[in-house]
């Protein structure tokens, strides 16, 4: 969007500001291609005239409700608009069909009581305020109109908001698809109540955002055909299992154990808990307390929500003694033993802790002290057991306590899909997705590649989507549409996912393989034992060398840079090998296989006989594209909707409006922190900014013929003679002021861009002549 229009001494514009991002200012002096300008904070700065972007000085003083109705569409206007917005606390606003959220983080009132859920109800799209409701109710009428599914996905920030929007979609969903008062437990309220459950295992406080889900959730809302909630399916994506046993000051594990720590007397007395600060699991950081919740009372809410949704209350005994071991668990400690290279439980407080261990997971002490110290080696000869030294004891026991609470949040999530139960019958349904943004941060490992991956996914399949709308938009207006550029980023995608092919070249006989991506790399170096981070840099190095998306960064010997769609990301590869693997230690397995607790052992069924043999390898990375390919797979055959989240602030406090942060979000979906706090500038310009310009490509500006008449018919009074056609007097006010490339569509009026700010221009002559003529008239008549 360069500034095509004429800026003259007088112009109202927008200049960058290293503290506001854009400030606005008054044109004093023009220089050839610099402009002195008179800041409305007093400075007088010069800027390069490519630099500086009109301001629309006749902009409503509330702003507009969505972004297309601005006249021009730039980067400081879309700041401008936004800001007036949320100051007076309209915090949503469209841009075309997308919905931009910005998070209040304060309760606002009212805003989605069930008067509100009414007024939304049925109503048109873009005739009341822009509200989530909105975007929920336009999918439900798409649903049941034209009987196809829909989908809303809500990107963003961490702590921009996604959990708390998707939870009021689902809750407008209930209100439109739910039964009037039933008795017993009703399918809108199991798939409600599944929020409070999951978010207990899965959310807990990271420095974003005090109840940051670290899991990422797709819930597909069947519908019967009479509208009616029939059934739902809650698929989760890559729980971070390391939170288990590694949080870092002043973050917090999983809500679940705090929760639990806050539980009745009895219960503390059962499970021999106490006060979180004694738990290596949680006391490595000295946040234990959440501003605002209560644990006793959040503890009790889960146990009703866990009802709900069908937990039993055997189960749901049985899940909190297995939430109590992990934390026992985490205490037990290793010392040297008497061998070397040996390790034995620390003292009797590590004795203690392993002996409840085993009781609260049913199985025996000595064997779980065995698991945790010893590992198995067949050899052709002899099965022999060799000890492991107290460090490798410990990653042992972390690698335990990972294993039983991932396999525990999956037991959740597939015993609240059973108990809300599917539809075989329904038709169509409604898919919300909540899931991770972009992150990039000083120190970037295989989950932000992971996270990252998915976002390169789903940018794909927006901006096919935005392309293919426009398409439609311009076929429907009969206009060429020929050369709108399609930004694809299939580049990053077989970068990262691309399979190892089987090549035959036709001269040669020889079989060749052709390297796969990122992933097929990874999973081939965690099967080959001699593999290092070292040799699995290497290989991506030699294979990508001459990929324009891949980068070796110069002063490292094993990360790696990818230029993904919303900017450089470093990775490190030194844990990318371990992580990637998908592998439970067989004596952990068998241990847990044989606990006398059936739900302990339900948490490890044996696993069969072929996959055994078989060296079929099962990889994370692998798993999750394939779950990632399925979602899209999903996602293709519905209708999207988009909301995209905006963290206004890193205090999480209301009403502060940070431009830079907020401008760094809007143009790739993510602000860049680096860990001092500053913000990174210099990406690409995507992201919210990037589908308006695609979904404006070439023509920012379209006016139904009327409009752009009442607008601009005095530039060509002429043209308005008589009984006129509108769409022949559009082209000749255009035509007579010299413009070229416009299109005349079949009901609108498309420009390219400046256009409109040129006519503007040309608009305010001819009244700053028609006024002088005015003064000049009554200066002579007086
Ligand atoms: V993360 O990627 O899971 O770390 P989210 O999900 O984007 O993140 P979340 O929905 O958890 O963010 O919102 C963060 C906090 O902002 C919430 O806990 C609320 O305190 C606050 N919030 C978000 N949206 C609203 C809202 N519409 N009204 C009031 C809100 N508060
Ligand atoms: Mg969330």
């Amino acid at each position: 969007m360069g500034t095509l229009v004429n800026i003259v001494v007088g112009s109202h514009v927008w200049v960058e500001d290293p503290a506001l991002a854009w400030i606005d200012g008054q044109v004093t002096k023009i220089n050839g291609e610099e402009v002195e300008i008179q800041n409305s904070d007093g400075k007088k700065v010069v800027a390069k005239l490519s630099k500086i972007y009109p301001k629309d000085m006749e902009a409503p003083a509330g702003g507009v409700d969505d972004m297309t109705k601005l006249s021009y569409l730039h980067e400081p206007g879309v700041l401008q608009n936004l800001k007036t917005r949320y100051e007076l606390n309209e915090i949503y606003t469209y841009t075309g069909n997308i919905l931009i959220a910005i998070n209040p983080f304060q309760r606002l009132p009212h805003i989605y009581d069930a008067h509100m859920m009414q007024q939304y109800k049925g109503a048109p799209f873009g005739e009341l305020s822009p509200h989530v409701f909105a975007v929920a109710d336009v999918s439900y009428r798409a649903m049941i109109n034209e009987g196809k599914s829909n989908s809303i996905l809500v990107s963003g920030e961490s702590g921009a908001g996604k959990t708390e929007t998707t939870k009021m979609l689902m809750q407008y969903l209930a209100f439109l698809g739910g039964r009037a008062a039933t008795e017993g437990r009703t399918v809108e309220q199991q798939v409600l109540e599944s929020n409070p459950v999951l978010e207990a295992f899965g959310n807990a406080k990271t420095v974003r955002n005090n109840n940051s889900s670290r899991f990422g959730k797709f819930v597909e809302i069947q519908f019967d055909k009479h509208g009616r909630i029939s059934g739902a399916a809650i698929r989760t994506y890559l729980l971070e299992r390391s939170r288990v046993c590694q949080i870092n000051d002043p973050e917090r594990n999983y809500h679940c154990f705090y929760l639990l720590c806050a539980a009745p007397p009895e219960e503390i007395e059962k499970y021999k808990l106490a006060n979180p600060k004694s738990f290596h699991y949680l006391n490595q950081s000295k946040c234990y307390e959440l501003v605002g919740v209560n644990d006793a009372r959040e503890y009790l809410a889960t146990r009703r929500a866990m009802d709900i949704v069908g937990i039993s209350k055997t189960e749901q005994e049985a899940i909190f003694r297995v939430i109590a071991a992990i934390l026992h668990l985490g205490n037990i400690d290793f010392a040297k033993g008497k061998e070397i290279d040996s390790s034995i439980p620390k003292d009797d407080k590590a004795k203690f802790h392993l002996q409840m261990t085993a009781e609260l997971l049913m199985c025996d002490p000595v064997a779980l002290e065995d698991a945790l110290c010893k590992r198995v080696m067949i050899t052709p000869e002899e099965v022999i057991k060799r000890s492991l030294d107290p460090l490798s004891a410990a990653v042992s026991r972390d690698g335990l306590a990972k294993t039983i609470y991932s396999r525990l949040f999956d037991w959740l999530v597939d015993k609240i899909n059973i108990s809300i139960g599917q539809d075989p019958n329904s038709k169509s349904l409604i898919g919300v997705l909540d899931i991770y943004g972009f992150e990039s941060f000083k120190h970037n490992s295989f989950e932000q590649f992971c996270i990252n991956f998915t976002n390169e996914k789903l940018q794909q399949h927006f901006n096919q989507h935005v392309f293919k709308m426009e398409q439609e938009e311009y076929t429907k207006e009969e206009i060429d549409w020929s050369y709108i550029e399609f930004v694809d980023n299939q580049d990053v995608l077989d970068l990262i996912e691309k399979i190892t092919e089987l090549e035959v070249p036709e001269q040669v006989a020889l079989k060749v393989m052709k390297p796969g991506g990122i992933i097929a790399l990874l999973d081939e170096a965690c099967m080959f034992p001699k593999s290092t981070h070292e040799t699995f840099s290497n290989k991506l190095y030699q294979t990508f060398k001459n990929h324009k998306r891949f980068v070796k960064p110069k002063l490292s010997r094993t990360d790696f840079t990818i230029s993904h769609y919303a900017g450089e990301v470093q990775y490190m590869s030194d844990q990318f090998l371990d992580k990637n693997k998908d592998y439970v230690v067989p004596e952990h397995q068998d241990l847990l296989g044989a606990s006398k607790c059936s739900f302990v052992a339900g948490l490890f069924p044996p696993i069969p006989e072929e996959t055994t043999k078989s060296s079929k390898f099962s990889s994370i990375g692998s798993r999750f594209k394939l779950q990632l390919q399925q979602l899209m797979e999903t996602l293709n055959a519905t209708e999207p909707h988009y909301i995209r989240c905006v963290k206004p602030n890193n205090l999480l406090k209301p009403a502060i409006f940070e431009n830079i942060n907020i401008m760094q979000q809007l143009r790739c979906g993510v602000s860049t922190l680096d860990l001092n706090g500053f913000i990174v500038l210099g990406f690409p310009r995507l992201g919210v900014l990037e589908a308006i310009r695609i979904s404006c490509a070439g023509y920012p500006t379209r006016r139904p013929f009327f409009e752009f008449i009442n607008r601009f018919g005095l530039l060509a009074t002429e043209a308005l003679e008589g009984n006129y056609d509108e769409k022949v007097a559009c082209k000749k006010i255009l035509e007579k002021k010299g413009l070229k490339g416009f299109q005349i569509g079949k009901t609108k009026v498309f420009l390219r861009a400046g256009q409109m700010a040129e006519l503007d221009a040309r608009r305010a002559e001819v009244l700053s002549n028609a006024a002088k003529t005015i003064q000049r008239r009554i200066r002579t008549h007086i």
